[in-house]
């Protein structure tokens, strides 16, 4: 039975990953740092699998890697494990490093010194990239008489990195660390270059989580005074207040909930779902060839974009704008504006493509959270 490790396995990537993994038979040994709450509940289903286990542990403590490898002949090792809010990493730079440079560094080096034949895997991420972008020509539109081209800016392999966040200079240091292993001590290290990637069990602060969590809230806030609803109303302190029937025209307001508080709504993200990414992990460590490859859509949407989809997969007859307030607290100092992947290399290498399109993805998040 193949040996797996998965670190981060608390968190969305590592609860699919390690649905996938047990589907082929492997033995999965997933940990996540000690915290006082409880964070299995990604994971709940698979603490009664016989061929699971779940441990504490940290990737910055060489004690507790060396261990792993030394109990277990681990052949493949995920390093799913960060602190992966980019908004975070800002006001916490140091602790983003250790745990997003040093973490995956030390796992490296433990590889190195007691387990050469352990297959690694670091998630990278396209922040890396940060405010560079590649152009292609884009498709031919006729306007009138004229035919216009449209350019089509793009992210792949090729692009220059260009990190903006504390995040992202830790993950390419990370990114780097792998690759000079894999050159330099024949290790078999791969990075997966993931775009966004989304799901129901997505951390409820990110932006398309947050959304979709703020509109199953909403809509039970909505249902539970229905029978009496006449209007949905704001007012100067942003939250929504309904007015119920009898008391029409007299201005009392019996119940209010917040608006929905979001930044920069400008930004473009290429999402895919998390299960076709983890997917694309795996093949990754299967090939004969070690490599590092963009995992993406090829399709970029703004914020704005994924509020018209989630809205629409809600069924909600008026616009969301009046729902939604901008609060600068949750603008960036330094933004990535723009991401779209081109996946051409790991379809041609490993014949991947994503199985959901934009919009099944978002339905299968409003769905959930309703
Ligand atoms: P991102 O994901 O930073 O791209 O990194 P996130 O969902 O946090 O932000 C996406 C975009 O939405 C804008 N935004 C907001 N973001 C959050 N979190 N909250 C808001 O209220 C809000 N309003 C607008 C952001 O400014 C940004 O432009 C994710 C993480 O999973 C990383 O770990 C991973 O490496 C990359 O994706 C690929």
């Amino acid at each position: 039975m193949k040996v797996a490790v998965i670190s981060g396995v608390t968190g969305q990537d590592g609860s699919y990953l390690s649905e996938l993994l047990l589907s082929k038979g492997y033995f999965v040994i997933g940990f996540s740092r000690r915290v006082s709450v409880d964070t299995s509940e990604r994971i709940k289903h698979l603490l009664t699998n016989a061929n699971f286990q779940f441990e504490e542990g940290d990737i910055c403590d060489p004690l507790y890697i060396t261990e792993l490898l030394t109990k277990y002949r681990v052949e493949e090792f995920y390093n799913l494990a960060a602190q992966s809010h980019v908004h975070t990493s800002f006001s916490q730079p140091v602790v983003t490093t250790e745990i997003d440079y040093l973490g995956p560094l030390n796992i490296l080096n433990c590889i190195k010194s007691l387990s050469p034949h352990t297959r690694f895997y670091q998630a990278s991420t396209s922040e890396m990239f940060g405010d560079e972008y590649d152009v292609y020509e884009g498709i031919e539109i006729t306007i009138g008489d004229e035919n216009i081209r449209c350019p089509i800016k793009y992210q792949d392999e090729r692009t220059p990195f260009s990190p903006q966040s504390p995040y992202a200079i830790a993950k390419l240091a990370a990114h780097h660390a792998c690759r000079l292993y894999r050159e330099s001590y024949g290790l078999f290290t791969c990075s997966g270059i993931l775009f966004n990637h989304e799901s129901p069990r997505r951390g409820e602060k990110f932006v398309t989580r947050k959304i979709t969590k703020w509109i199953g809230e909403f809509v039970r806030w909505r249902n539970r005074i229905d029978s009496q609803l006449i209007d949905v109303s704001s007012d100067e302190n942003d939250v929504l207040k309904i007015s119920p029937k009898e008391l029409e025209g007299d201005g009392r307001v019996t119940d209010t909930f917040p608006k929905l508080r979001l930044g920069n709504l400008d930004a473009h993200r290429d999402w895919g779902h998390a299960k076709d990414y983890v997917r694309a992990m795996w093949m990754m460590m299967q090939h004969d060839k070690p490599d590092d490859y963009v995992v993406a859509t090829g399709e970029s949407h703004t914020i704005r974009e994924f509020l018209d989809e989630a809205f629409f997969a809600m069924n909600y007859d008026g616009g969301w704008e009046d729902l939604v307030v901008i609060d600068p607290k949750f603008y960036r100092p330094s933004e990535v504006d723009y991401l779209n992947g081109v996946y051409d290399k790991i379809e041609t290498a490993l014949d991947w493509k994503p199985k959901y399109a934009f919009e099944d993805l978002v339905a299968e998040m409003v769905e959930e959270d309703l």
